[in-house]
């Protein structure tokens, strides 16, 4: 049985290279709401949370999914605790800013943190936000119409695609409005990616920043977690599965295809 995670568009593919790493006899079935995408800006918590339920019985049903990866922040805020409490019985994981491993990992004690406005908004974040209340200084920015612009801009070959220009722009719009980036006392030496589109801007962002900023991503932990979880539950794929695997990663979307494949080629190991 497969592993399935979603996400509005492409940014979940950051995280399923995660889960590539660590699970590599499993088999995943990656499902992209592209048609309905972006979640954070303008879509409500309640549009957010029927699509999530939605696609959730959908892979169970049609897909028949051992677990489910939320690879999206904006959906985890606006509707993980309904999933999990509507299908008790499905392993599930979900996304939430970093926060905590920044805090363990910063000098200055402050943090940056950049996800989409219901993100940063949503009451899921303000807790987290106060369980490190004077743990540290959180300098946290909205990025409206980022995901948006990387959705539209990472599957093309950067060099030929106008939309990376806005991409960059907006980044540079977005770091410069939080302040000093460094590894002074008062600036900001670590910056949380909120949401995972962003992991594609990861270069920019650097070049922006600097290089002793640090920049923390949740792809990594989250694919830990789910080995975890797989494990708990005896779902582990068996390790010599992977020779029998012909399509280790299959791709679904509710808007046009050919941009998603270019996207998975572009950031996934695929078979040839
Ligand atoms: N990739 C999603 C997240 O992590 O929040 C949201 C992207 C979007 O649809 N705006």
């Amino acid at each position: 049985q497969p592993i399935g995670v979603f996400d509005s568009g492409i940014g979940g593919l950051s995280v399923l290279q995660a889960l590539q790493a660590e699970l590599p006899h499993e088999r995943f079935v990656y499902l992209a709401d592209s048609g309905n995408a972006p979640y954070g800006d303008a879509r409500g918590d309640a549009f957010v949370c029927a699509r999530t339920h939605a696609i959730t019985r959908y892979l169970r049903e049609q897909h028949h999914i051992k677990a489910l990866v939320v690879a999206c922040n904006t959906a985890t805020a606006a509707a993980i605790h309904e999933v999990r409490s509507s299908q008790p019985d499905l392993p599930l994981v979900g996304l939430e800013p970093a926060l905590k491993p920044a805090v363990a990992l910063s000098q200055t004690g402050r943090i940056g943190v950049i996800g989409t406005r219901s993100t940063l908004s949503s009451g899921k974040f303000s807790r987290l936000l106060a369980s490190l209340a004077g743990q540290a200084e959180f300098v946290v920015q909205p990025c409206d119409g980022l995901a948006r612009a990387i959705e539209h801009s990472t599957a093309l070959p950067l060099a030929t695609d106008p939309s990376a220009t806005e991409t960059r722009a907006l980044c540079a719009r977005y770091i410069s409005a939080m302040g000093q980036f460094g590894t002074e006392p008062g600036e900001i030496d670590t910056l949380v990616l909120g949401c995972t589109h962003y992991v594609f801007v990861v270069d920019d962002l650097r070049a922006l920043v600097g290089p002793q900023v640090r920049l923390i991503e949740t792809g990594e932990p989250v694919a830990r977690q789910t080995r975890r979880l797989l494990h708990k539950d005896a779902l582990l794929a068996p390790e010599d599965a992977a020779a029998q695997i012909p399509t280790p990663i299959r791709l679904l979307t509710t808007g046009a295809l050919a941009p998603l494949q270019a996207a998975a080629a572009r950031w996934l190991q695929l078979p040839p």
